[in-house]
Order: C-alpha cells, then sequence, then structure tokens
C-alpha cells in the first residue's frame, strides 16, 4: 500500500542531500574535534570529596550539588594557561578538517560575552572572550568552526522542562526570545563559523515550538548563507524530532549518531551525519578520573574509517582542563591519529562510501577528489590475502601501498568481479594500513 503523506508545514523543507559548496566542503571534512568546556571543568566529576557517575557536564543536577553552589564556579573560572593557537596547532597536527566547541552547554555558562546575560566568561575572574580568539586561531590553520549550543539553559528562570500553565508560556516565551537573541548575536560577532551544533532540544517545552523554530532556523540561515544545521533543532508540528512525520530528515545532516556508529549503508538512508564520541564511555566534560575502558588511538581509526567508509564524519571529543591546557591522554591520542592521518589522510578526506562488499579485514572508502578507492585494513587474514569483490564491471587494474613503493601488492582475478590482493611479502604491520586500488572498467 502507499504510504499516505502527510502535509506538514514545518517538516523537512528540502528532500534528499544538500548540493551547495558550503556543504561539500562539511562532507569532504572527514575527521573532526568536538570541544566541551565550561564550569563542569572545575569540579571535573567531584563534589565536595565525592565522585560523580555521571557524565562531569553533567554534575550540576546531581542531588549533592545545589546550583547556586555550582553557578557560583562562575567565580572561580580563570583559565590563564589558554592558549587558543596551541590547541588549534594540536587540531592541525591530528588532521582535523573542523571543530565544534561548546559556546554554552545545559549550564548557560556561555563562553562569549553575550549581552543577553551576566552568566558569561565576562563576569568571571578571566574576564575574556573564549570563542573569538578560539574561532580565530582555529581560522589561520585552515580548520573549520562549527558552533555548539544548548537550547536547554538550567540557569536561565526561563527554561522549562514543559509549558503547563499560563506562567509556564509567558516564562518559555521570554525564553525563545532570549535563545533568538543569543543565536544571531554569535552568527554576527563570529560570521566565518560555518554552523551550529544543536543540543538540549528533546524536552517537550522546545518540542512544542515547531512553528518559532522553523521561522528562527529561517532567519539564521538568511543572515548566514551556506550555513550547516544538523538534525537536532527543531521538531516538526506533530513533535517528530530528526525526521519528520514523513520520516525525512529535517536539517542538513543527521545528528542522532552520538557515541554510536551505523552498521551498513543502508542504515543512513542516503543523509549525510557526523557521529560525535568520547575517549571513554561517556564524559565530555572534564573528569578528573577516567572510568572503565578508555579507546585507544587504533580503535579511534576504525571508527574514523568505518564513518568514512559509510558517508560519514568522526567527531572525536576533547575536554579541557579548568586552567585551559589540554589533559595528556588527549594530546597523546591526538599526536597518534596525526602520526597516522600524515600517511593515509588522502583514504579520508574526500572519502565516501565506495560501492564495495564490505570485507572481514577493513574497510573500502572511495575518493571523491581521484575516484581511486582506498582499502584501509585493520585485521589480516591467517593467509595474509585481502579479499576484494568488485562491484560489476569494475576490474582491478593497480594495488600499491599508499605508505611507501607501489610494487608492494599483486593483485589476482580469481573469478568474476572478485580478487585477491597478494602482499609481495610477508607484512607484520603495528598499524592499520591503506592499499590504493586503481580500479578500470572491466574488459
Ligand atoms: O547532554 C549532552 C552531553 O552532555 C553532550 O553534550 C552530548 C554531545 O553530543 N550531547 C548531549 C546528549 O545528547
Amino acid at each position: 500500500p502507499e504510504k499516505k503523506i502527510i502535509q506538514l508545514q514545518h517538516g523537512a523543507h528540502r528532500l534528499g542531500r544538500r548540493n551547495d559548496a558550503d556543504m561539500a566542503r562539511w562532507r569532504a571534512y572527514g575527521l573532526g574535534q568536538f570541544i566541551h568546556w565550561g564550569l563542569y571543568s572545575i569540579p571535573a566529576g567531584e563534589w565536595n570529596g565525592k565522585m560523580y557517575n555521571g557524565a562531569a557536564e553533567w554534575i550540576r543536577t546531581w542531588k549533592e550539588v545545589s546550583p547556586q553552589a555550582y553557578d557560583s564556579l562562575i567565580y572561580r573560572f580563570n583559565p590563564t594557561k589558554f592558549n587558543p593557537d596551541s590547541w588549534a596547532a594540536v587540531a592541525k597536527q591530528m588532521g582535523v578538517k573542523y571543530v565544534t566547541i561548546t559556546t554554552k552547554h545545559h549550564d548557560g555558562f556561555c563562553l562569549w560575552p553575550s549581552k543577553f546575560t551576566d552568566f558569561t566568561v565576562a563576569n568571571s575572574p578571566y574576564k575574556k572572550d573564549i570563542i573569538g580568539p578560539l574561532v580565530k586561531a582555529y581560522d589561520k590553520q585552515g580548520i573549520d568552526v562549527i558552533l555548539y549550543f544548548s537550547v536547554m539553559d538550567w540557569h536561565n528562570p526561563d527554561w522549562r522542562y514543559d509549558i503547563k500553565t499560563r506562567d509556564d508560556s509567558i516564562a518559555f516565551n521570554r525564553f525563545k526570545q532570549f535563545t533568538r537573541n543569543q543565536l544571531l548575536e554569535l552568527l554576527t560577532q563570529y560570521p566565518s563559523a560555518k554552523g551550529l551544533w544543536f543540543d538540549g532540544t528533546w524536552d517537550k517545552s522546545w518540542v512544542k515550538q515547531a512553528a518559532f523554530a522553523d521561522s528562527l532556523e529561517t532567519e539564521m540561515r538568511k543572515l548566514h548563507p551556506g550555513l550547516i544545521i544538523g538534525s537536532r533543532f527543531r521538531a516538526d508540528e506533530y513533535g517528530k524530532r530528526h525526521f519528520d512525520s514523513n520520516g525525512n530528515l529535517m536539517g542538513d545532516y543527521e545528528q542522532g549518531w552520538e557515541r554510536k556508529i551505523p552498521e551498513k549503508i543502508t542504515d543512513v538512508h542516503g543523509n549525510d551525519w557526523d557521529c560525535v564520541m568520547t575517549i571513554p564511555e561517556n564524559q565530555w566534560g572534564y573528569a578528573k578520573t577516567w572510568q572503565g575502558h578508555i579507546k585507544t588511538a587504533d580503535e579511534l581509526l576504525e571508527m574514523l574509517a568505518k564513518c568514512v567508509s559509510l558517508d560519514g564524519n568522526f567527531v572525536l571529543n576533547f575536554g579541557p582542563k579548568p586552567d585551559g591546557t589540554l589533559r595528556a591522554e588527549e594530546l597523546s591520542l591526538a599526536k597518534a591519529i596525526g602520526d597516522w592521518m600524515t600517511v593515509n589522510k588522502e583514504a579520508i578526506y574526500n572519502g565516501e562510501y565506495a560501492g564495495f562488499i564490505k570485507q572481514d579485514w577493513g574497510y573500502f572508502i572511495k575518493s571523491t577528489a581521484s575516484n581511486k578507492i582506498y582499502m584501509l585494513v585493520f585485521n589480516i587474514p591467517v593467509s595474509g590475502v585481502l579479499r576484494v569483490a568488485t562491484p560489476s564491471h569494475m576490474a582491478i587494474r593497480k594495488a600499491y601501498g599508499l605508505d611507501n613503493a607501489a610494487s608492494n601488492y599483486t593483485s589476482e582475478e580469481i573469478g568474476s568481479s572478485t580478487y585477491f590482493i597478494h602482499p609481495n611479502q610477508q607484512i607484520t604491520p603495528k598499524k592499520p594500513f591503506v592499499i590504493v586500488l586503481e580500479t578500470g572498467e572491466e574488459a
């Protein structure tokens, strides 16, 4: 039976991917960095000697913490060692093409001197803007900046989780204007930012604002042509988020892949998407101690490869310390990823789904820049031989390692559209590695 299409005023306004230069640039990034920084970096998961089990940036909601005491952390925010150029240099060496930075997380503390609240860096001992210098430093390195913004704001007395009374509605109307003011302020003050990464948009209060959010989105896009906004910003008039009541993606890319990665290309429905990932299980802001499993550089590289092979970007989170420096574990992972990227970046940038059947040794990525196919190898079978099944009518002409000589692999056609890639000598790699395939039409 044919699916009935619901007439929507505030659903998706475009079907399929965006087709413009700004979005093409976003699509080609491959690797990004996320930064969660704010007052929560000061307690860092510990309050009055007790450890909080949740994510450090959520500590304000813990029963052990009084909101007033938390908000007073503003008087202790003084990152005297903050050096935006050194953060940007770390990101550059790591090979990231874009950074998403928290301008305001759920606690409402603004890292820029917003005119619309007192709860900003301007009233901390540090006094200075954080966002402006960061944008400048990353821009200088050629790394695009996306501004993270939480709509949910625990500090603002007008914030509501739901709207049940007339008073709620009056307060929330003020809150909507406040949100609009802050967003227009951010876009005006930091015009080189390429997009907005929304969060804290799941509560009923906001989900009910389909018309307001839709018109605000239109206004922001008009003010900032090319602006990139994901699927977390607004709901349709039936309260559907990410995908509207007809199942169409709202916004420019799917923002639902948080700490998880799709398994197959059909999971992403032809949409653009990014995956945001933490190094421990679930800590975004700085936490003094990391519990549980801490991801290794090789695991993170595999996640990166998997995301790009399925048409997504992979964004790794950093939670800087309250003094403005980056934690040692993050610096060493950034370095290890960067060293790998130095050799293998052409397999990641401009990478997209290659259309090959996935094999157990790793991931195929096709470069839109060169049309080459990259095999990102993470697991070598005991035989040492890597199997490739090509899409129909495609033949392998040449196979070679990305890191050195062109002659170190031989491709053998073993059957119709099926090949074995043989290393010419035994390989015992210490790191994931990349084989380049040059292909052509089958004879
Ligand atoms: O609650 C937040 C969380 O603290 C963090 O900011 C992540 C990042 O994607 N977003 C929210 C949960 O979806």
